[in-house]
């Protein structure tokens, strides 16, 4: 909100658009069995739970979120890794129920090709992808698709990331890469205004590596991108306060507007009515002049 360059303030994900001029909440919706904050909410007897997965989207798109995220593979820390195919069966049995029921975009937060190109064919309006496009085939396949992608940065594969993170200068690294992948995206011929900018908190970070990118924020916003932070419960919390999950909501908030004075776009929650009350006060307050 107070960052220098003016990021574009219209994406167009699919069938809908998304305005930036004011943030937006994106709402998690982790379809595993084994999710680092929410594990297996909506899993019952090792299948998805449609009924809870209705619940929970309607209460984040009637408290007003823009934009679901949808996932079936879980990153937390030491995850087991899941197949290509149990991926898909999750993220698209998901896509399924929220789609025709739920006047909200879906983001796919997968790194699979044939997971983007199958979530784009259902009608997504979104790629989140924690491992930017480095997957074999991921570059190709979101570019065809169309849609806008958020690039996110992480040192490392979830399983082994938080052994020993390494940073000469953490802002500085964190944007070169970001930078290179859009180069790389541009080459694949994915326009610029279609990106979207993560700097992957708890993604192979240090609770101080994860400090210093948020009150540099604005140092990301600058490189003209919308930027999407995605702070709720993670455990850079539990590095200030002892807290388990159920008690990081209070803490999450206080990220969530830093992250917006610090110029962030896009919010991606657990708690949607929570943070979107922070986000009206933000706002208000931005807007407000003598
Ligand atoms: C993030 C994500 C994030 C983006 C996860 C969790 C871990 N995608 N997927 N940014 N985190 N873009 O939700 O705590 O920070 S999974």
């Amino acid at each position: 909100m107070t960052g220098q360059a003016v990021p574009p303030t219209l994406l167009a994900c699919g069938r809908r658009t998304l305005s930036l001029a004011s943030p937006r909440v994106m709402g998690i919706l982790n379809i595993t069995p084994d999710s680092f904050s929410d594990g297996g909410l909506l899993f019952r007897n090792d299948r998805l739970d449609a009924d809870a997965l209705c619940r929970s989207a309607e209460t984040m798109v009637m408290a007003g979120a823009s934009l679901l995220d949808i996932g079936g593979e879980s990153t937390r820390p030491g995850a087991a890794s899941v197949s290509e195919q149990e991926e898909l069966d999750r993220v698209m049995g998901a896509i399924e129920v929220v789609g025709p029921r739920f006047d909200v975009i879906i983001s796919l937060d997968s790194s699979s090709a044939t997971v983007m190109r199958a979530g784009a064919a259902a009608g997504i309006g979104m790629i989140n992808d924690v491992r930017a496009l480095t997957r074999e085939g991921a570059m190709e396949a979101a570019a065809a698709t169309g849609l806008p992608i958020c690039l996110m940065h992480m040192q490392g594969e979830p399983d082994t990331m938080q052994r020993a993170p390494d940073y000469h200068h953490v802002v500085d690294e964190v944007s070169k890469f970001l930078e290179e992948r859009r180069q790389s995206c541009q080459a694949a011929g994915i326009a610029a205004d279609k990106i979207i900018y993560d700097p992957g908190f708890g993604f192979g970070k240090t609770p101080s590596h994860n400090f210093t990118l948020l009150r540099h924020l604005p140092d990301i916003v600058a490189l003209g991108r919308p930027v999407l932070a995605g702070l709720s419960r993670k455990s850079m919390i539990a590095s200030v306060l002892e807290r388990d999950m159920a008690q990081r909501l209070p803490a999450s908030l206080a990220l969530a507007v830093l992250a917006l004075v610090g110029g962030a776009s896009i919010l991606r929650v657990h708690d949607v009515v929570e943070t979107m009350d922070a986000v009206a006060m933000v706002t208000t307050w931005a807007e407000s002049s003598l």
